[in-house]
Protein backbone atom coordinates (compact mmCIF):
# COMPACT_ATOMS: atom_id res chain seq x y z
CA UNK A 1 0.00 0.00 0.00
CA UNK A 2 1.18 3.38 -1.01
CA UNK A 3 1.98 5.28 2.33
CA UNK A 4 0.73 9.11 2.66
CA UNK A 5 4.01 10.79 2.65
CA UNK A 6 4.50 9.03 -0.95
CA UNK A 7 0.83 10.03 -1.80
CA UNK A 8 1.89 13.65 -1.04
CA UNK A 9 4.38 13.29 -3.15
CA UNK A 10 3.12 11.67 -6.14
CA UNK A 11 0.04 14.56 -5.77
CA UNK A 12 2.27 17.00 -6.99
CA UNK A 13 4.87 15.27 -8.89
CA UNK A 14 2.37 13.14 -11.36
CA UNK A 15 0.97 14.87 -14.03
CA UNK A 16 -2.63 15.97 -13.23
CA UNK A 17 -4.61 13.84 -15.76
CA UNK A 18 -8.05 14.93 -14.55
CA UNK A 19 -7.92 18.44 -14.53
CA UNK A 20 -10.60 21.07 -13.28
CA UNK A 21 -13.53 22.45 -14.65
CA UNK A 22 -15.68 19.03 -14.23
CA UNK A 23 -19.22 19.16 -14.26
CA UNK A 24 -19.64 16.33 -11.51
CA UNK A 25 -22.03 17.44 -8.10
CA UNK A 26 -19.88 18.43 -5.02
CA UNK A 27 -18.64 16.22 -3.59
CA UNK A 28 -18.37 13.02 -6.04
CA UNK A 29 -16.17 10.12 -5.18
CA UNK A 30 -16.44 8.94 -8.80
CA UNK A 31 -14.28 11.82 -9.71
CA UNK A 32 -12.30 11.63 -6.85
CA UNK A 33 -11.38 8.00 -7.70
CA UNK A 34 -10.89 8.87 -11.64
CA UNK A 35 -8.02 11.57 -10.65
CA UNK A 36 -6.08 8.93 -8.41
CA UNK A 37 -6.61 6.08 -10.67
CA UNK A 38 -5.74 8.19 -13.65
CA UNK A 39 -2.06 9.37 -11.38
CA UNK A 40 -1.41 5.38 -11.31
CA UNK A 41 -1.60 4.84 -14.87
CA UNK A 42 -0.65 7.76 -16.46
CA UNK A 43 -0.69 9.75 -19.50
CA UNK A 44 -0.61 6.44 -21.84
CA UNK A 45 -4.45 5.77 -21.36
CA UNK A 46 -7.40 5.70 -23.08
CA UNK A 47 -10.60 6.02 -21.15
CA UNK A 48 -13.67 3.94 -22.52
CA UNK A 49 -16.80 5.53 -20.55
CA UNK A 50 -20.22 4.12 -20.84
CA UNK A 51 -23.29 6.39 -20.25
CA UNK A 52 -23.16 7.41 -17.01
CA UNK A 53 -22.42 10.39 -14.75
CA UNK A 54 -18.73 9.99 -16.26
CA UNK A 55 -20.00 11.09 -19.74
CA UNK A 56 -21.20 14.01 -18.25
CA UNK A 57 -18.84 15.02 -15.30
CA UNK A 58 -16.01 14.64 -17.83
CA UNK A 59 -17.39 17.60 -19.65
CA UNK A 60 -17.54 19.05 -23.35
CA UNK A 61 -14.32 19.18 -25.63
CA UNK A 62 -12.48 21.63 -25.68
CA UNK A 63 -12.79 21.97 -22.32
CA UNK A 64 -13.05 18.87 -20.92
CA UNK A 65 -11.52 17.54 -17.84
CA UNK A 66 -9.78 14.72 -18.99
CA UNK A 67 -6.24 15.02 -20.20
CA UNK A 68 -5.71 11.82 -21.95
CA UNK A 69 -8.10 10.28 -24.39
CA UNK A 70 -12.05 9.63 -23.59
CA UNK A 71 -14.38 7.58 -25.53
CA UNK A 72 -18.38 7.81 -24.34
CA UNK A 73 -19.73 5.17 -25.29
CA UNK A 74 -23.40 3.29 -25.32
CA UNK A 75 -24.54 1.94 -22.05
CA UNK A 76 -23.84 -1.57 -22.98
CA UNK A 77 -20.79 -1.57 -24.62
CA UNK A 78 -17.94 -0.67 -21.77
CA UNK A 79 -15.98 -4.03 -22.46
CA UNK A 80 -16.83 -4.71 -25.96
CA UNK A 81 -15.60 -1.17 -26.80
CA UNK A 82 -12.57 -1.54 -24.50
CA UNK A 83 -11.63 -4.61 -26.40
CA UNK A 84 -11.91 -3.15 -29.60
CA UNK A 85 -9.66 -0.29 -28.71
CA UNK A 86 -6.68 -3.07 -27.39
CA UNK A 87 -7.26 -4.87 -30.31
CA UNK A 88 -6.53 -1.69 -32.46
CA UNK A 89 -3.10 -0.75 -30.44
CA UNK A 90 -2.37 -4.76 -30.59
CA UNK A 91 -2.09 -4.60 -34.18
CA UNK A 92 -0.32 -1.33 -34.68
CA UNK A 93 2.34 -2.88 -32.31
CA UNK A 94 1.64 -0.54 -29.27
CA UNK A 95 1.93 -2.57 -26.22
CA UNK A 96 2.56 0.48 -23.77
CA UNK A 97 -0.92 1.73 -23.92
CA UNK A 98 -3.36 1.52 -20.60
CA UNK A 99 -6.91 0.86 -21.89
CA UNK A 100 -9.46 1.74 -18.81
CA UNK A 101 -13.27 1.03 -18.88
CA UNK A 102 -14.58 3.38 -16.08
CA UNK A 103 -18.17 2.33 -15.63
CA UNK A 104 -20.78 2.47 -13.00
CA UNK A 105 -22.64 -0.05 -11.72
CA UNK A 106 -25.91 0.02 -13.98
CA UNK A 107 -23.37 -0.04 -17.07
CA UNK A 108 -21.54 -2.99 -15.46
CA UNK A 109 -23.85 -5.58 -13.20
CA UNK A 110 -26.85 -4.67 -15.37
CA UNK A 111 -26.61 -4.32 -18.97
CA UNK A 112 -23.03 -4.37 -19.62
CA UNK A 113 -22.47 -7.80 -17.45
CA UNK A 114 -22.78 -9.97 -20.81
CA UNK A 115 -20.13 -7.73 -22.65
CA UNK A 116 -17.92 -7.61 -19.72
CA UNK A 117 -17.99 -11.84 -18.79
CA UNK A 118 -17.07 -11.91 -22.22
CA UNK A 119 -14.08 -9.50 -22.31
CA UNK A 120 -12.27 -11.08 -19.53
CA UNK A 121 -13.11 -14.45 -20.69
CA UNK A 122 -11.18 -13.65 -23.79
CA UNK A 123 -8.52 -12.15 -21.38
CA UNK A 124 -8.52 -9.19 -22.61
CA UNK A 125 -5.56 -6.94 -21.59
CA UNK A 126 -7.25 -3.86 -19.99
CA UNK A 127 -8.66 -2.39 -16.91
CA UNK A 128 -12.13 -2.89 -16.23
CA UNK A 129 -13.56 -0.21 -12.89
CA UNK A 130 -17.08 -0.26 -11.99
CA UNK A 131 -17.41 2.72 -10.00
CA UNK A 132 -20.94 1.80 -7.67
CA UNK A 133 -22.66 4.23 -6.52
CA UNK A 134 -25.57 1.96 -6.38
CA UNK A 135 -27.98 3.16 -9.07
CA UNK A 136 -28.37 5.04 -12.17
CA UNK A 137 -27.68 8.02 -10.82
CA UNK A 138 -27.22 10.45 -14.28
CA UNK A 139 -30.67 9.53 -14.92
CA UNK A 140 -32.28 10.22 -11.31
CA UNK A 141 -31.65 7.57 -9.15
CA UNK A 142 -33.42 4.36 -10.32
CA UNK A 143 -32.56 1.45 -8.83
CA UNK A 144 -30.03 -0.84 -10.13
CA UNK A 145 -28.94 -4.76 -9.14
CA UNK A 146 -26.24 -3.73 -7.28
CA UNK A 147 -28.68 -1.15 -5.13
CA UNK A 148 -28.93 -2.72 -1.24
CA UNK A 149 -32.17 -4.22 0.14
CA UNK A 150 -34.07 -1.45 1.15
CA UNK A 151 -32.96 1.36 -0.79
CA UNK A 152 -35.80 3.93 -1.40
CA UNK A 153 -34.66 5.37 -5.02
CA UNK A 154 -37.28 6.83 -7.31
CA UNK A 155 -38.42 3.25 -8.73
CA UNK A 156 -38.14 1.82 -5.47
CA UNK A 157 -40.26 4.60 -3.23
CA UNK A 158 -40.81 1.88 -0.82
CA UNK A 159 -38.00 0.62 -0.70
CA UNK A 160 -35.58 -2.00 -3.07
CA UNK A 161 -36.92 -5.70 -2.34
CA UNK A 162 -33.87 -8.09 -3.01
CA UNK A 163 -29.65 -7.87 -1.82
CA UNK A 164 -27.06 -6.08 -4.16
CA UNK A 165 -25.44 -8.71 -6.55
CA UNK A 166 -22.03 -9.42 -5.42
CA UNK A 167 -19.98 -8.31 -8.51
CA UNK A 168 -16.82 -8.67 -7.41
CA UNK A 169 -16.92 -12.13 -6.80
CA UNK A 170 -18.95 -12.96 -9.93
CA UNK A 171 -15.97 -11.50 -12.18
CA UNK A 172 -13.71 -13.69 -9.29
CA UNK A 173 -15.01 -16.67 -10.07
CA UNK A 174 -14.05 -16.17 -14.44
CA UNK A 175 -10.58 -16.50 -12.63
CA UNK A 176 -8.71 -13.56 -13.94
CA UNK A 177 -5.33 -12.56 -12.75
CA UNK A 178 -6.64 -9.35 -10.74
CA UNK A 179 -10.05 -8.32 -9.18
CA UNK A 180 -9.77 -5.61 -6.25
CA UNK A 181 -12.31 -3.98 -4.66
CA UNK A 182 -11.85 -0.23 -2.92
CA UNK A 183 -13.38 3.01 -1.99
CA UNK A 184 -13.16 5.87 -3.74
CA UNK A 185 -13.16 7.69 -0.99
CA UNK A 186 -9.31 6.50 -0.06
CA UNK A 187 -7.09 7.74 -2.66
CA UNK A 188 -4.32 5.44 -0.99
CA UNK A 189 -6.11 2.43 -1.81
CA UNK A 190 -7.45 3.95 -5.03
CA UNK A 191 -3.70 4.59 -6.20
CA UNK A 192 -2.21 1.40 -5.06
CA UNK A 193 -5.05 -0.66 -6.63
CA UNK A 194 -4.59 0.97 -9.84
CA UNK A 195 -0.49 1.09 -9.72
CA UNK A 196 -0.86 -2.81 -9.17
CA UNK A 197 -3.53 -3.58 -12.17
CA UNK A 198 -1.17 -1.66 -14.34
CA UNK A 199 1.33 -4.28 -13.99
CA UNK A 200 -0.15 -6.86 -15.21
CA UNK A 201 -1.15 -9.11 -18.07
CA UNK A 202 -4.78 -9.84 -18.66
CA UNK A 203 -7.73 -8.35 -17.82
CA UNK A 204 -8.12 -6.73 -14.55
CA UNK A 205 -11.17 -6.14 -12.53
CA UNK A 206 -11.96 -3.32 -9.71
CA UNK A 207 -14.57 -2.67 -7.52
CA UNK A 208 -14.86 0.47 -6.05
CA UNK A 209 -17.19 1.72 -4.01
CA UNK A 210 -18.28 5.48 -4.82
CA UNK A 211 -20.74 7.37 -2.18
CA UNK A 212 -22.84 9.91 -4.16
CA UNK A 213 -24.20 12.68 -2.22
CA UNK A 214 -27.47 13.46 -4.55
CA UNK A 215 -28.30 9.83 -4.58
CA UNK A 216 -27.64 8.53 -1.58
CA UNK A 217 -28.75 11.91 -0.22
CA UNK A 218 -26.12 12.77 2.09
CA UNK A 219 -24.37 16.47 2.87
CA UNK A 220 -21.69 16.80 0.09
CA UNK A 221 -19.25 17.72 2.56
CA UNK A 222 -19.49 13.82 4.34
CA UNK A 223 -18.48 11.68 1.41
CA UNK A 224 -15.07 10.45 2.95
CA UNK A 225 -17.19 9.91 6.00
CA UNK A 226 -19.43 7.31 4.00
CA UNK A 227 -16.84 5.77 2.40
CA UNK A 228 -15.50 4.69 5.74
CA UNK A 229 -18.69 4.34 7.22
CA UNK A 230 -19.21 1.61 4.90
CA UNK A 231 -15.88 -0.38 5.94
CA UNK A 232 -15.95 0.45 9.41
CA UNK A 233 -19.73 -1.59 9.55
CA UNK A 234 -18.49 -4.40 6.67
CA UNK A 235 -20.95 -3.06 4.43
CA UNK A 236 -18.63 -2.97 2.03
CA UNK A 237 -15.73 -5.82 1.95
CA UNK A 238 -12.40 -4.60 1.13
CA UNK A 239 -10.00 -7.65 -0.48
CA UNK A 240 -8.25 -8.84 -3.66
CA UNK A 241 -7.89 -12.09 -6.00
CA UNK A 242 -3.99 -12.00 -7.29
CA UNK A 243 -3.72 -15.23 -9.48
CA UNK A 244 -6.47 -17.09 -7.39
CA UNK A 245 -5.10 -15.72 -4.22
CA UNK A 246 -7.00 -14.18 -1.85
CA UNK A 247 -5.90 -11.48 0.53
CA UNK A 248 -8.05 -9.45 2.76
CA UNK A 249 -7.13 -5.97 3.21
CA UNK A 250 -6.39 -4.84 6.88
CA UNK A 251 -8.83 -2.23 7.55
CA UNK A 252 -11.67 -5.17 6.68
CA UNK A 253 -9.71 -8.04 8.18
CA UNK A 254 -10.10 -6.02 11.25
CA UNK A 255 -13.83 -5.16 11.20
CA UNK A 256 -14.74 -9.39 9.98
CA UNK A 257 -14.69 -9.32 13.80
CA UNK A 258 -18.18 -8.77 15.19
CA UNK A 259 -17.11 -7.32 18.28
CA UNK A 260 -14.39 -4.39 16.48
CA UNK A 261 -17.50 -3.69 13.37
CA UNK A 262 -19.91 -1.17 13.49
CA UNK A 263 -23.56 -1.62 13.82
CA UNK A 264 -25.42 -1.09 10.39
CA UNK A 265 -27.53 1.44 11.23
CA UNK A 266 -24.19 4.26 11.60
CA UNK A 267 -24.04 4.10 8.08
CA UNK A 268 -27.65 3.72 7.31
CA UNK A 269 -28.99 6.45 9.97
CA UNK A 270 -26.25 9.28 7.85
CA UNK A 271 -28.17 9.14 4.66
CA UNK A 272 -31.75 9.55 3.31
CA UNK A 273 -32.16 6.80 0.78
CA UNK A 274 -31.97 4.48 3.86
CA UNK A 275 -34.74 6.87 5.56
CA UNK A 276 -37.85 5.08 8.03
CA UNK A 277 -36.25 1.75 7.96
CA UNK A 278 -38.35 -0.48 9.87
CA UNK A 279 -36.35 -2.49 12.79
CA UNK A 280 -36.80 -5.76 11.06
CA UNK A 281 -35.66 -4.26 7.77
CA UNK A 282 -32.59 -2.77 9.83
CA UNK A 283 -31.93 -6.42 11.14
CA UNK A 284 -31.68 -7.70 7.85
CA UNK A 285 -29.29 -5.53 6.27
CA UNK A 286 -26.94 -6.43 9.62
CA UNK A 287 -27.92 -10.33 8.49
CA UNK A 288 -26.89 -9.68 5.40
CA UNK A 289 -23.59 -8.11 6.32
CA UNK A 290 -22.97 -10.94 9.18
CA UNK A 291 -23.36 -13.49 6.83
CA UNK A 292 -20.83 -12.06 4.01
CA UNK A 293 -18.56 -11.52 6.75
CA UNK A 294 -18.45 -14.82 7.85
CA UNK A 295 -18.09 -16.15 4.77
CA UNK A 296 -15.31 -13.65 3.68
CA UNK A 297 -13.39 -14.68 7.67
CA UNK A 298 -13.93 -18.59 6.77
CA UNK A 299 -12.43 -18.10 3.58
CA UNK A 300 -9.35 -16.63 5.18
C1 LIG B 1 -29.76 1.36 -23.78
C2 LIG B 1 -29.84 2.58 -22.91
N1 LIG B 1 -30.81 2.62 -21.97
C3 LIG B 1 -30.89 3.70 -21.15
C4 LIG B 1 -30.02 4.75 -21.30
C5 LIG B 1 -30.16 5.96 -20.42
N2 LIG B 1 -29.10 6.05 -19.43
C6 LIG B 1 -28.01 6.81 -19.58
S1 LIG B 1 -27.00 6.80 -18.26
C7 LIG B 1 -28.06 5.76 -17.43
C8 LIG B 1 -27.74 5.35 -16.02
C9 LIG B 1 -26.38 4.83 -15.83
O1 LIG B 1 -26.27 4.28 -14.55
P1 LIG B 1 -24.89 3.77 -14.04
O2 LIG B 1 -24.24 2.89 -15.02
O3 LIG B 1 -25.09 3.18 -12.69
O4 LIG B 1 -23.99 5.09 -13.93
P2 LIG B 1 -24.27 6.43 -13.09
O5 LIG B 1 -25.26 7.21 -13.86
O6 LIG B 1 -24.77 6.04 -11.76
O7 LIG B 1 -22.95 7.11 -13.06
C10 LIG B 1 -29.16 5.43 -18.21
C11 LIG B 1 -30.28 4.57 -17.76
C12 LIG B 1 -29.03 4.66 -22.30
N3 LIG B 1 -28.11 5.64 -22.48
N4 LIG B 1 -28.96 3.58 -23.10
S1 LIG C 1 -24.96 12.02 -9.32
FE1 LIG C 1 -23.52 11.08 -7.87
S2 LIG C 1 -22.03 9.89 -9.13
FE2 LIG C 1 -23.15 11.33 -10.49
S3 LIG C 1 -21.80 13.14 -10.61
FE3 LIG C 1 -23.30 13.50 -8.95
S4 LIG C 1 -22.26 12.77 -7.06
FE4 LIG C 1 -21.15 11.93 -8.83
Amino acid sequence: MVTVKELIQIESNKPELFQCGSSACAGCASVLALRWALKALGPKTVVVAPASCANVYIGIWPKASSAVPYVNMAFAAGASAASGVVAGYEALGKKDINVLTWAGDGGTVDIGIQALSGAIERSTNFIYACYDNEGYMNTGTQRSSSTMKHTKTTTTPTGKGMHKKDIAQIVAAHDIPYVATCVATDPQEVYTVFSEAKEIQGAKFIHILSPCAPGWRFAASRTTEMGDLAVKTGIFLLWKQVDGELTVNKRTLKYLDKSKRLPVEAYLNEQGRFGSLRKDQIQDLQDWVDRRCDKLARRV
